[in-house]
């Protein structure tokens, strides 16, 4: 299986994230990628290959173009203001106000294309999401140059990202890149699998009006979980998008058995929607010693997850979203893979 990575995701690792009220370190760091990495050494998967420049035509067909503007230009704009440290958004619109009129200050134009103040944008974000989206793109003309499967180690994750909006430690949606640089590539129709422990809120929205991409998540009720305003059951697409999507979300606890359920209902789904090729978002957050979530996944039930996966029989990109019980990231990534390989 090729496998795509830049070492430009370095640039991204701001100093703090803003969980339960403190500053932290960030969950979502760097050394993630460096157990991937081994990982996949260890297991005989041959070394990642550099996705070179981004392609924007392609980001771009996805993303908003004054959204784009806003991450290329946002470190630039908050020095000029004078601002000491990182961005991190203190004001949103929210109910009650005006969604017609974006402001022109830096700290105005951030709350407007944030939805989560916990990601902070650094000097280098700009050129880190743009190496993942690379390595998405990559890995999207593997699938179209005839390969089986891919996997792009993407960071920083994609799938909260929105075409207007950063957040969730996304900044452009990876999997939403690829899936779009498919269709582009003549597929007639393509599916996201989404098996992070969050909804993908971001690829949702992109595609929740459109036939020709499926998107189906496994997370954490919304009720209990982030991102807590989207991910409900009966958000099944919209306009031509009407049936296209498929939310499951479950309750705190859940183990394998019941996710595996849902799995095989997406993957049953996905087989009647008449997808050419697979996007997965994998996350491996779903894993029972993550910090930031309630699943129950013990680390071989990746291995079975990339087995059922891998018998649907579609040329698959995999696209690295969360995870976070840093160690064992590497492990169950590449349990995903090596199962998708066996199958
Ligand atoms: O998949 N998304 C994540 O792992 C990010 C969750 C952010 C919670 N504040
Ligand atoms: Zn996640």
């Amino acid at each position: 299986m090729k496998t795509f990575f830049s070492e430009d995701h370095r640039l991204h690792f701001p100093q703090a994230e803003l969980a339960g009220g403190q500053f932290v370190t960030p969950f979502e760091r760097p050394s993630r990628v460096e157990y991937v990495l081994r990982r996949l050494r260890e297991r005989g998967f041959p070394a990642p290959e550099d996705p070179g420049a981004c392609d924007m035509g392609a980001v771009a067909r996805v993303h908003d173009a004054g959204f784009l503007r806003f991450l290329e230009t946002a470190w630039e704009d908050w020095k000029a203001a004078g601002h000491a440290g990182e961005i991190i958004v203190t004001g949103m619109p929210t109910r009650h106000m005006r969604m017609d009129r974006i402001p022109a200050s830096i700290d105005g134009r951030a709350g407007w294309y944030c939805h989560a103040a916990e990601t902070a944008i650094t000097a280098g974000t700009w050129a880190a999401a743009r190496s993942a989206a690379a390595s998405a793109l990559a890995g999207a003309r593997a699938l179209g140059a005839g390969a089986r499967a891919a996997f792009a180690l993407c960071r920083p994750p994609g799938h909260h990202a929105t075409a207007d909006q950063y957040g969730g430690y996304c900044f452009l949606n990876n999997a939403a890149i690829a899936a779009q640089a498919l269709i582009d590539g003549g597929a007639g129709r393509v599916a996201v699998l989404d098996i992070d422990f969050h909804h993908g809120n971001g690829t949702q929205t992109i595609f929740y009006r459109r036939a020709d991409v499926l998107f189906a998540s496994l997370h954490g009720d919304p009720v209990e979980a982030y991102p807590h305003y989207l991910g409900h059951a009966d958000e099944h697409g919209e306009g031509a998008g009407e049936g296209a999507n498929r939310n499951y979300p479950m309750p705190p606890g859940t183990p394998f058995a019941p996710w595996a359920e849902a799995l095989d209902d997406a993957l049953a789904g996905i087989r009647t929607h008449g997808a050419e090729a697979l996007v997965v978002s994998l996350g491996v957050d779903a894993f029972r010693d993550d910090p930031i979530s309630f699943f129950r996944l013990d680390s071989p039930d990746f291995l079975e997850a990339g087995r059922r996966i891998g018998r649907l029989g579609l040329p698959t990109l995999f696209c690295m979203e969360g995870g976070y019980a840093i160690e064992a990231v590497g492990l169950n990534t590449v349990n995903v893979l090596e199962g998708f390989a066996d199958a």
